[in-house]
């Protein structure tokens, strides 16, 4: 698929080359949306982020379908821990913080089942996972030469959560001179006020640092991409 898409979104159309745009699906794991995991463990409800999963599936679908570059990300550590950074492991005060046994492993932790992908989300062979330490996913990671090597110039940016990782690597994108689409639907916050403010403060001030818009919408000018080029 070529040539310019345009979906409507706020604070106005972004438009996109499917060839030059990548799917980034932050953190879709376990420890943050199953029940019993990590993120319910810390008193969190996971409802707020699972609800995203249905339209994310139908949006990853979609972007396969035409064939176009997905992207994952993981937060988490090395099982030695060396690359947690003190702060990070002390921060919260909590009993039990990362790389302590969870309900479904050690706690963010690669290689634990609870630091993987949700199933319903799992990335194919051909798809790069990006194993982040931050909430960012541009740092300490190979992200920006992976999008650099494949030509990607604007990034429909999805899953969780919306005012931490997703915000973060929004933020992230647009200094490295990314345009981002946030799509709402495929966005969550355990809390809906963050989840509010997180969505307002990417478009504010005529786009500061993106644009948000429905899958729905991104769905329907990759259809009609689709049918154009048929
Ligand atoms: N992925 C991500 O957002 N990591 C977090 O720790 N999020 C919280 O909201 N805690």
């Amino acid at each position: 698929m070529t040539g310019t898409l345009h979906v409507e979104a706020e604070p106005y159309t972004f438009e996109f080359d499917p060839a030059q745009s990548a799917l980034l699906i932050i953190d879709m794991q376990r420890d943050f949306l199953e029940p019993a995991g990590f993120g319910e463990m810390l008193g969190n409800d996971v409802s707020q982020l699972r609800r995203t999963i249905e339209p994310n599936k139908r949006l990853l679908k979609a972007w396969r379908d035409a064939g176009l570059k997905v992207i994952h990300t993981r937060e988490g550590h090395r099982p030695d821990l060396t690359d947690l950074p003190p702060a990070k492991k002390i921060r919260g005060g909590g009993k039990t913080t990362i790389g302590d046994p969870g309900p479904m492993g050690r706690i963010l932790v690669r290689g634990e089942a609870g630091h993987d992908i949700i199933p319903e989300l799992y990335p194919l062979p051909s798809e790069p996972v990006i194993d982040k330490p931050g909430k960012g996913a541009f740092y300490a990671t190979d992200l920006h030469s992976i999008l650099q090597h494949l030509g990607i110039k604007k990034l429909i940016v999805t899953g969780v959560t919306t005012e931490v990782c997703v915000n973060t690597t929004v933020r992230e994108a647009n200094d490295r001179g990314y345009d981002c689409l946030v799509p709402e639907d495929c966005v969550g916050s355990y809390f809906p006020e963050f989840q509010e403010a997180g969505l307002k403060m990417i478009k504010a001030q005529g786009g500061i640092f993106g644009w948000v818009s429905d899958s729905s919408k991104i769905l329907a000018v990759l259809q009609n991409g689709k049918e154009q080029a048929s």
